[in-house]
């Protein structure tokens, strides 16, 4: 073993590489790192010989703009790169579609042709760098562009040669978009066994170095799901996927398995997030083994990325941010990750600044290069404790997916709704703990600031022109649509479309008519990201998920601790209801509405199940709607109220248009309120400048004091 000088400790002590139970009389030997069942790691050496890749996510506006910022944090110590898609990218349009007006650039950088892809890329050598894309929805056009622009960023090469040597991850992973999340486009069956099982059959043969999914828990812990249920989810859909392979697409499981990667959200439970990224390893290669019998080792091996939680922070005292990232991180390292972003403080307000994002990246340059965290693989191996509670979630984990099971697998479990309830009704317990303090943040629940105080920490926001980067991206596609073989446009598209409605499984890497192949067809002669998309469509349709609601789990949470402070609060915010009601002859009714392509509601789902609990007549908006479409619906059902959600950035656009159809339609009596991610420099330009909404309610508003302000917000006695 290769000993590096700093494994001697100024008190002359030696650092071990690897430390392991020397009386342990196991005939198989010890458990070890890089041995099945992989509990201590998916390699020999882990960190000792490679450290994680630094892989900050990002990307925002143009291509220009994100070009710049990778090559800037490329140039100050991150590894690798990940890109961050806008909204109406994920949702398979092309930035001049009257659906994304407010979300061109917003959450993320907007690609519409494979010029954009180039630009993203420009003197970024993507046979060198590894690249990770969050793309679920429009992810074969995604794909597609990105090889497609390496293919050209190398005119000397051989094109099987430049796809053969990407690295990278594409995420690929459709099942938990139907739980959480939402940027799927088609509906589940052909998203699994035409999309998914097309582009796992092509990158086994032509890709083989790129890992065809990125099989998420980070999302479904955003959404409120416990360790347990992460674990559980993330590993049945991971064997979703195989058996998609195996038995759909009829791949080898050994020419798939290696290239699936996994994705853990990372919270501030530090022994627990240790214990399940050891216990998930565990149950991987248990499961896989057990049900596809593969031949090859890699098969069985967990390979991770993870992300410090968004959910843990808070937009008061945000400088605190940076202590729980900081202490997630090095839970997602001593649990053995493979790559790791770490999340900017700024994260309740908005997307990062240069700061924040240089702190964020900081953070793990720190950890490698400072701490010597990473001299030795598994520093639990062995713990009682660890090894204890790794067990213990294994078994809760596996229990669910028996329970799982037995609903007919993953796919069953989204299609009937069950496992989308399971994760609304943990997230609204959960936050009727933080609600009621007994779950506790420091600053928001508990040692909070005065006003005056809180208002001195608050910090800049990252501002997009998202006007000015919608009229530049309509630009420079026009351009591209003028220039281009119409011709051969129209042909590249009619043989996806072809493919699409056909019955055949077009799987394997080499036949012609996979979908992978055919649209890198399309990518080459300049189709755009919204044409394929809707080449798709017109075969497949478009995916409406139908709207649920739990009810009962934020009352019975909030209530849980026997407060009497709490029960008081909780009753007076009921009896203001009731003497509503008394006085204008119903119920309060709310609107709870998402506008745009943004798609995050775990905030809108609690916020309906809190408000009905309180005994607020509540609607619930399907996702994606124009503002006209919200009008019409808050018309429609004569509510008092609408509140928005808004998550994605979309507000400084949506919400004066909500308020201009609302005006035309003559229904300017009707109060809107806001809430989720709207910084506090954006308040005055909607409640005064643009009189859009009546109030705001920032990240960490008890719903029982939201629920009060809206009631008095409502005018009374119209009729
Ligand atoms: C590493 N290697 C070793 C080793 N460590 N070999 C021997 N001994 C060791 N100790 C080898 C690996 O086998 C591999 O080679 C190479 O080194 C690189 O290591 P890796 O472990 O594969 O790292 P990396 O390339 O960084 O890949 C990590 C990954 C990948 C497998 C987890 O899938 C990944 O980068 N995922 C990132 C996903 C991501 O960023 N998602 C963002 C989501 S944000 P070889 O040849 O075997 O490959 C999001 C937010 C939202 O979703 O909602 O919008
Ligand atoms: N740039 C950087 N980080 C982002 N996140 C989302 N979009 C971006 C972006 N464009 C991060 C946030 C969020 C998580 C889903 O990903 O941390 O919580």
């Amino acid at each position: 073993m290769h000993r590096l000088v700093e494994r001697i400790t100024p008190e002359k002590i030696e650092i071990q590489p690897v430390y392991w139970d020397l009386s342990d009389k196991n005939e198989d030997g010890p458990e070890m790192p890089g041995i099945f069942p992989f509990t201590r790691g998916p390699y020999a050496t882990m960190h000792t010989h490679r450290q994680w890749t630094i892989r900050q996510y990002a990307g925002f506006s143009t291509a220009e703009e994100s070009n710049k910022f990778y090559k800037k944090n490329l140039a100050a110590g991150q590894q690798g790169l990940s890109v961050a898609f806008d909204l109406p990218t994920h949702r398979g349009y092309d930035s001049d579609h009257e659906r994304v007006v407010g979300d061109v650039g917003m959450a993320g950088v907007s690609i519409d042709t494979l010029k954009d892809m180039e630009i993203l890329f420009d003197e970024i050598d993507l046979t060198k760098v590894s690249v990770s894309m969050t793309m679920n929805g429009a992810v074969l056009p995604i794909l597609a562009f990105y090889v497609q622009a390496a293919i050209e960023q190398s005119p000397n090469k051989d094109p099987s040669e430049v796809m053969a040597s990407l690295k990278g991850t594409i995420q690929n992973d459709i099942l938990k978009e139907f739980m959480v999340r939402n940027t799927f486009i088609y509906p589940p069956e052909p998203s699994v066994n035409r999309v998914i099982a097309d582009i796992m059959g092509y990158t086994a043969v032509h890709m083989t170095k790129f890992n065809s999914i990125s099989i998420s828990g980070y999302h479904l812990q955003e959404a409120g799901a416990d360790a347990a249920i992460e674990m559980a989810f993330t590993i049945a859909d991971g064997l979703e996927y195989l058996r998609t392979a195996v038995d759909v697409a009829k791949l080898n499981v050994d020419d798939v398995a290696p290239r699936l990667s996994f994705f853990w959200g990372i919270g501030l439970n530090f022994y627990t997030e240790i214990a399940k990224m050891r216990g998930a390893r565990k149950l991987w290669a248990e499961s896989v083994k057990e049900k596809f019998n593969p031949k090859n080792r890699k098969s069985l091996l967990l390979r991770t990325h993870c992300q410090t939680s968004g959910y843990s922070l808070t937009e008061t005292q945000p400088m605190n941010n940076i202590i729980r990232t900081t202490i997630e991180a090095m839970a997602a390292v001593q649990g053995g990750t493979q790559s790791l972003h770490t999340n900017s403080y700024d994260e309740a307000v908005g997307l990062p600044t240069e700061q924040s994002a240089r702190i964020a990246r900081n953070t793990q340059l720190i950890l490698q290069e400072e701490t010597g965290i990473s001299s030795v693989a598994d520093p639990w191996g062995g713990s009682y404790m660890m090894e204890s509670l790794t067990d213990e979630l294994y078994n809760k984990a596996k229990e669910i997916m028996v329970q799982i099971e037995s609903k007919g697998g993953m796919t069953a479990f989204v299609n009937n709704g069950h496992a989308k309830l399971m994760l609304e009704e943990s997230a609204a317990t959960k936050q009727g703990r933080v609600d009621s303090g007994a779950d506790v943040v420091v600053g928001v629940n508990k040692y909070r600031l005065n006003a005056e105080d809180e208002e001195l920490e608050r910090v800049d926001v990252l501002q997009i022109n998202n006007t000015d980067v919608r009229k530049k991206q309509i630009d420079r596609m026009n351009e591209i649509k003028a220039s281009r073989d119409d011709d051969a446009v129209q042909e590249a598209l009619a043989k996806l479309e072809t493919s699409a409605r056909s019955t055949e499984s077009t799987s394997t890497g080499d036949d012609p008519n996979n979908l992978m192949s055919l649209c890198i067809d399309c990518a080459r002669v300049r189709c755009t990201l919204g044409e394929m998309s809707q080449a798709l469509e017109n075969a497949w349709g478009r995916h409406v998920p139908s709207t649920s609601m739990v009810q009962g789990a934020y009352a019975a949470s909030f209530n849980s601790g026997n407060s009497q402070e709490n029960t008081e609060n909780y009753q007076s915010t009921f009896n203001m209801v009731e003497e509503f009601e008394a006085s204008e002859g119903r119920r309060p009714r709310i609107l709870i509405a998402k506008m745009g392509q943004d798609g995050h509601d775990r905030g809108a789902k609690v916020i309906a199940s809190g408000f009905a609990d309180l005994g607020f007549d509540v609607d619930i908006g399907p996702l994606f709607q124009t503002p006209k479409e919200v009008a019409l619906q808050a018309i429609d059902s004569d509510v008092h109220i609408i509140g928005v959600s808004s998550q994605a950035a979309g507000h400084k656009t949506l919400l004066p248009a909500l308020k201009k159809e609302l005006e035309d339609l003559g229904a300017d009596h009707m109060v809107v309120v806001a809430g989720g991610v709207i910084p506090h420099s954006d308040y005055d330009y909607l409640l005064k400048e643009t009189k859009s909404c009546a109030a705001i309610f920032g990240p960490g508003t008890r719903i029982v004091d939201a629920a009060k302000e809206v009631l008095n917000v409502i005018p009374r006695n119209l009729q």
